[in-house]
């Protein structure tokens, strides 16, 4: 990368051709050891009983997670390849204990996702090493260049997408390509390339946060949703602007979490009218049990915010 930290044109072109770009070094050793270390104390104060939404817009709720999401390295290697107008639609923390069975299926974000253009870009940052043992990213190349596979709902135990999505497609192990990051490295991937990762067999924690970006033109399918402005303008976008972090974990902040997280629960449980009625009836039922982890977690915080 050149000073300013922007990606040179072969990778543009590397990216455009394969899908993905691996090994980007973003973040200095010190910076990823304090970025850990803040992780590790949000973790602690995540409820035991109502973990599932802070795993979500996780910069609207904790510092670390805001400063990595602004963070210059990784902006400038996004606009390079979505232009000067960056939103974030959302950040996944995506941690697996060691020995944890936790998996993701091979599927296409943009089979679910329901953003168009597909001008959205993943960056996958590691706060640990991320190796093939410990469940890294694996992708297939090149298949962000047709049309969208088939995927059908399995909702597996220890699959860690929504409702265990997955292609309808033979995978050929001599084709995938695994991104095994060192802490403070990342990688990209293009919104409609086909990824999974397996479990970890580690003896050490695999934990990274997939921050997805998007251009201003990209627009959103079913119910309205919102997004932070990171750079540039809002422009033409129709998405909700949310306000940047004020103050890690405060109450205003969280309530603010909470709103955007509803909105985006609504349209992630929402049957794209392929399941079956066994798999809808699962899926209604998965939306009703986060929409009442998202009351109760909105209950509590009112409770803090008057006592
Ligand atoms: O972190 C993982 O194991 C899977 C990541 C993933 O599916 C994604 O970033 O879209």
């Amino acid at each position: 990368m050149s000073a300013t930290h922007h990606l040179n044109s072969h990778d543009v072109e590397a990216y455009h051709e394969q899908g993905f770009l691996n090994a980007l070094e973003v973040l200095e050793p010190d910076e990823v050891a304090a970025l850990y270390q803040d992780y590790q104390a949000y973790q602690a104060q995540v409820p035991k009983h109502l973990p599932d939404p802070y795993k979500h817009k996780v910069h609207l709720l904790s510092a670390w997670a805001d400063k990595l999401v602004h963070h210059p390295k990784i902006l400038d290697a996004v606009e390079s390849l979505l232009g000067p107008d960056i939103l974030c639609w959302t950040s996944n923390l995506l941690a697996k204990a060691p020995g944890d069975a936790a998996f993701v299926s091979w599927h296409q974000d943009s089979g679910y996702w329901g953003l168009e253009p597909a001008q959205v870009v993943t960056a996958w940052v590691a706060l640990t090493p991320s190796t093939k043992r410990s469940g890294c990213v694996q992708v297939l190349p090149k298949t962000h260049l047709g049309e969208d596979y088939a995927h059908r709902d399995t909702f597996k135990k220890d699959n860690m997408l929504t409702r265990g999505q997955e292609l309808e497609l033979e995978i050929d192990p001599e084709e995938v390509v695994s991104l095994e990051l060192a802490p403070g490295e990342m990688s990209l991937h293009h919104i409609k390339l086909a990824h999974a990762s397996g479990a970890n067999e580690a003896d050490a924690p695999r934990v990274g946060l997939a921050i997805r970006y998007m251009s201003t033109d990209v627009q959103k399918k079913g119910k309205p949703e919102s997004a932070l402005l990171v750079r540039g303008q809002m422009g033409p976008s129709r998405f909700y602007p949310e306000k940047r972090l004020q103050s890690d974990l405060d109450v205003a902040g969280r309530l603010a979490h909470n709103r955007a997280l509803r909105l985006q629960v609504a349209n992630n449980y929402t049957s794209q009218g392929t399941s079956r009625f066994s798999m809808r009836l699962r899926l209604g039922l998965k939306k009703i049990l986060s929409q009442s982890f998202l009351d109760l977690s909105y209950v509590k915080l009112c409770f803090e915010k008057i006592f």
